[in-house]
Parts: C-alpha cells; sequence; structure tokens
C-alpha cells in the first residue's frame, strides 16, 4: 500500500518537475547541498499522523493544521494523512511503528512516552506544573530541549510539545470532594508507573489501560472512573456514562509530537526544517484550542449532566501530601539532578 502510493506520487512528481523544466529528483537522503527549492529536491514522501483522540479534539485540529503548513511549505511534495481515533493503533502501538519506520508522526501523552525513555516520567510528577504558562515555558525551553534530544536513542524525534492538559478524575461512584472520597475507586489510568502508584498512595484502585479501550471499559463498568483533561471528557463523550467529574487537575499532561526517526533522517534538510517548523506552529495554535476547549467544557459537561465538584485548597493539599512519597521514589529514579533542573524551570518561569 505505502509503496504504491508512494511510487504514484514519484511518479507524479516527475510529471510535475517536468512540466516546471526540473528534471532532478533523484533520492533526497539526510542532506543536500543543492540550493533549490523544496519542491525540487527529493522524493515526494507521505507521513502518517495518527492519534488517539477523535476528529472533534484540539489535537486532531493541530494535526490538519500541521498537514495545511507541511503541504504548502514543501509545495505538495510532503503529503500528509491524518488518522484519529486509534485508526493506526493505540499510543504504545504507534510508537512502536514509528521506530520501525512503518508509521511517521504520533503525538501521545508525555505518560506512555516513559515507558521509552524512563526520564519522562518527571512530567507526569503529580501537581508539577502550576499552569500551561509555566509548563510552556519549561518544555519550549532548555530542559524541554534536552529531553527532546533523549528520544533520539529509541529511534524516535520530538519536534514539539503540544498540550493535552491538567487531568480531571471522572467517576460513577461519588462526588470526589477530599482524600477520602479516592478510597476504593477502580480508576483507569494511562500505561505509567507514576500515575499508578500516585492513584494507590491516593487511596484509589488504579488499572492501567490503553485509551482506546477506556469508553468500553466505562460502560461495561470494569472501572470506576478515569481521569482527563475536559476536552476529551466532553468530546469523548464520557458524560454518557460517567456521573461525577472533579476539577483534581492533579497532573499537566504535555503532548510531544513524535516522528519516525528513519524517517526523518531519509529527509533533505529543507523537508526537515519544514516539518519541525510546522509542528512548531501547529502546536502553538492546538495549545490555544485545548485551553479555551479544558475551560469551556466544564460548563458542557454539566450541561450533559454530570455532578461538577470543586476542590477546596486544603484538600488538594492533601492529595499533594499524600503523593509527596512517590515524587520522592521517582526523583531518585529519574535521577536528583535532571528532576532538579525541572524545578529550577519551573521556579524561573514563576519569577
Ligand atoms: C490519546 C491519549 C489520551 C491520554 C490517555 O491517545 O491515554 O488518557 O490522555 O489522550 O494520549
Amino acid at each position: 500500500m505505502k509503496k504504491t502510493l508512494s511510487a504514484l506520487l514519484v511518479g507524479s512528481m516527475a510529471v510535475f518537475l517536468a512540466a516546471c523544466g526540473g528534471g532532478d529528483n533523484s533520492k533526497g537522503g539526510g542532506t543536500t547541498d543543492d540550493a533549490a527549492a523544496p519542491a525540487e529536491q527529493g522524493e515526494a514522501v507521505t507521513i502518517r499522523a495518527g492519534i488517539g483522540l477523535n476528529s472533534e479534539h484540539p489535537q486532531f485540529k493541530g494535526l490538519e493544521k500541521f498537514k495545511e503548513i507541511v503541504e504548502e511549505e514543501s509545495n505538495g511534495t510532503i503529503q500528509v494523512e491524518l488518522y484519529h481515533s486509534g485508526q493506526l493503533g493505540d499510543d504504545r502501538t504507534m510508537m512502536e511503528a514509528l521506530q520501525l519506520g512503518s508509521q511517521e508522526v504520533t503525538v501521545p501523552s508525555t505518560a506512555p512516552i516513559a515507558n521509552f525513555v524512563p526520564e519522562f516520567a518527571v512530567f507526569d510528577f503529580p501537581f508539577l506544573f502550576p499552569n500551561s504558562e509555566v509548563a510552556d515555558a519549561v518544555l519550549d525551553g532548555e530542559v524541554g530541549t534536552k529531553f527532546l534530544d533523549m528520544l533520539e536513542e529509541q529511534n524516535l524525534v520530538g519536534l514539539a510539545y503540544w498540550e493535552n492538559g491538567f487531568r480531571n478524575l471522572t467517576n460513577n461512584e461519588r462526588a470526589v470532594a477530599t482524600l477520602e472520597d479516592f478510597k476504593g475507586l477502580t480508576i483507569r489510568t494511562m500505561e505509567n508507573e507514576v500515575h499508578l502508584e500516585a492513584f494507590r498512595a491516593l487511596g484509589a484502585n488504579p488499572t492501567p489501560m490503553a485509551f482506546t479501550e477506556l469508553f468500553t471499559a466505562m460502560q461495561q463498568g470494569t472501572v470506576d472512573g478515569q481521569e482527563n483533561p475536559n476536552a476529551t471528557i466532553y468530546l469523548e463523550k464520557y458524560y454518557e456514562v460517567q456521573s461525577y467529574l472533579s476539577d483534581t487537575r492533579h497532573v499537566y499532561s504535555p503532548f510531544v509530537f513524535l516522528m519516525s526517526k528513519p524517517f526523518y533522517d531519509g529527509l533533505t534538510e529543507e523537508q526537515q526544517a519544514i516539518v519541525r517548523e510546522a509542528a512548531l506552529e501547529a502546536g502553538k495554535y492546538q495549545r490555544e484550542l485545548v485551553r479555551q476547549a479544558n475551560e469551556a467544557y466544564i460548563t458542557s459537561l454539566q450541561e450533559e449532566g454530570m455532578t461538577y465538584t470543586e476542590i477546596s485548597d486544603e484538600d488538594r493539599q492533601e492529595m499533594i501530601d499524600a503523593v509527596q512519597p512517590v515524587i520522592e521514589k521517582f526523583s531518585e529514579r529519574v535521577g536528583a539532578e535532571l528532576v532538579q533542573e525541572v524545578y529550577d524551570a519551573i521556579e524561573a518561569a514563576q519569577q
């Protein structure tokens, strides 16, 4: 399928270039010393970008923006195909496909990335980022770049941070307002040890599960609840199977725009610059959309019948205290120095 497609694209490129009076569509490779426009270098390539969320989510809108920029800037020599709702698999499967070069782009949360690069666990420390602006400053700054660089060893290229957002708890048992209220709730978590242990420390009974299986698990009552940003809760229609929403904001979830390294390495330098720029540019747009959505859907979710519970500062502090041992344990695993760099960057961003 892929071969046929790219053969077709190369074919039509040859026709296009001949019509333009060009003629050199020799294979690009990693570098080129040809100063011609991108459309005249390298062979036409296709990026298949897949995510777990559906096509209404700002994450998909961000991918549409990425597609628009890339196809325009490359004069169509880079085509982008978009897949949503886990059409290409769950986060882990898609990341593995990127490693092998059988898929080009995916945009997972940092949580599943920690199974590939353990240091990423730090970004899922509960209550780490105070707000999105601080997260932007840290992730877009030196510290964030340092983590993106670690992905290369795993055959992945991290092009940009996007935003999933602050995660909130939903469940079917009770309005969760206090630490006590977590007790015994069976909560689906992402496949990440920090999340697992944090929910255990809060007194819940966490069950790690791929996102693609979550709706059915809630519907069938396999789990009492889950946690995700409001945009996901609303756009995935979790209100149809969940009654209570709590403003726990227990962790900020960054998204990372990942590209297959074998694919990236095969692009010309100009093509690499185009996808890099586009991932950042589309990310700015995506962050704006998702922030508005996460805020606006608080009302929408109540209109859909969910009971909304705010958490008092005092109760939140009890939750923060409860997960402290988990943060200490994983700080050791990540490396105290690296964790300190993250804390320092957070502090610097708040000045
Ligand atoms: C979508 C996931 C999802 C994440 C989760 O593929 O698994 O709960 O928040 O949005 O990345």
